[in-house]
């Protein structure tokens, strides 16, 4: 692996990240500190330091290549500024749902914040059955919020083509393009099919044509629609969350882009979160309580930005054509029919892509995870593909189907 001083950026460890915050002055030059190293996700270093009086902070640094590859596949340091600008920007609009930014340093690519492990990350936690009675609520406000604030309704507009500059991210886009809506729909080396799936997937995934007409209309859906600003990976993943508070963290893929592709995103790791269930060897009962819950976590979050998108399309829009009788509906609908195509995409690319999920992969049985993992390709099918899905009862009943 590189470690490459290039322009004075070093990848840190425990003992230098700990020497990096006593400089900073979060701790004192003689604290006894602790340091882990908890990054699981694909892409970044990621400490918790833990003071003497027991205050915590977490330094999140960027590595110059995708961690889950290697340098192989090298990546922007600059996705460090693009998190921590919009992690700020965002923190206007919806603070009690990002963490706080406490400092950023664009030559070593990294980020201080407040430290979240009071809070449980979301896809860990709805695996075991945990109920999050206002996480629906809290992303549907999040994204309402986020999204029509940065868009052309919700900003100047000529300061909108200024902050897309800032905000244009190729490398992390292609990630996207290739990971999410290329690679799963076509035989590459980077897919992970289980053994027991090949066949379908060749026959039902590879070989429809009709399908694939459909995941090409969604990515050029992605590369051309800017919106808004989105986070760009907004899975279950990337919340923390208990019963009465949200966070979202790691907006790094952040770019313009459909509004709808955040939404999608969110509801294909619940619909992903639902399906699972069925694999896991857990009581009936609890399993039915989970699964009810994640079914009320999908509705909410529609409801909430449908809700709360069209108050502040109502109350604050910059644009003269906006009050037009039937534009906001039309383009709520817009977004509704993005996302539940995009959230097709994310249940068929966590499934047999290269970044897979361990709702799935933590499937001890062979037997139950093949099912699970047949059941959630075919419930991302049916979301591209149908033209029925108009409400999120709908959507639910597609999931649950
Ligand atoms: C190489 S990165 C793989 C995946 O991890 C990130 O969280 C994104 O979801 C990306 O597609
Ligand atoms: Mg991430």
């Amino acid at each position: 692996m590189s470690t490459a001083t290039e322009h004075g950026y070093t990848p840190l460890t425990i003992d230098t990240a700990i020497q990096y915050a006593k400089g900073q002055s979060y701790f004192t030059q003689n604290e006894e500190v602790y340091g882990e190293e908890i990054g699981d996700g694909n892409l970044n270093l990621v400490f918790r330091l833990t003071g003497q009086d027991g205050q915590r902070l977490i330094i999140k640094q960027a590595l110059p290549y995708a961690k889950v590859i290697g340098d192989s596949w090298p990546l922007t340091l600059d996705r460090a500024r693009i998190e921590s600008e919009v992690l700020t920007i965002y923190g206007t609009y919806v603070p009690e749902l990002v963490p706080k930014v406490l400092h950023t340093d664009s030559v070593q690519a990294l980020t201080v914040m407040e430290d979240l492990s009071h809070l449980q990350i979301a896809r860990k936690a709805l695996k075991k059955g945990d109920h999050f009675p206002v996480l629906g609520e809290a992303i549907g406000r999040y994204t309402a919020h986020t999204l029509f604030f940065t868009s052309d309704f919700g900003m100047n507009q000529q300061d909108k083509k200024q902050l897309q500059k800032r905000f244009c991210n190729p490398d992390l886009c292609k990630i996207t393009e290739e990971l999410f809506f290329t690679d799963p729909f076509y035989d590459v080396e980077s897919n992970s099919i289980d053994e027991g799936l090949q066949a379908y997937v060749k026959e039902h995934i590879w070989n429809d044509q009709t399908l694939l007409f459909a995941v090409a209309k969604a990515k050029y859906q992605f590369l051309t629609k800017a919106e808004a600003l989105l986070h760009g990976d907004l899975h279950t993943g990337s919340i923390f969350a208990d019963e009465t508070q949200t966070k979202v963290i790691d907006p790094e893929f952040a770019f313009f882009g459909p509004v709808g592709f955040d939404i999608g995103s969110f509801l294909g790791n619940l619909a992903i979160a639902h399906i699972s269930q069925a694999g896991y060897a857990t009581a009936d009962d609890d399993r039915q309580t989970a699964k009810q819950s994640l079914q009320q976590q999908m509705m909410s979050v529609w409801k909430t930005f449908e809700d709360e998108y069209a108050t502040l399309w109502q109350n604050h829009n910059v644009e003269p054509h906006a009050s037009i009788p039937g534009w906001s509906e039309k383009h709520i609908e817009a977004i509704w029919k993005d996302a539940v195509r995009f959230a097709g995409c994310e249940l068929i690319r966590r499934t047999i892509g290269l970044a897979l999920v361990e709702d799935f992969e933590s499937i001890a049985d062979k037997d139950r995870k093949l099912a699970a993992k047949t059941a959630a390709l075919r419930v991302g099918k049916h979301l591209l593909l149908s033209t029925n899905i108009h409400t999120s009862e709908a959507f639910v009943k597609a999931v649950v189907s």
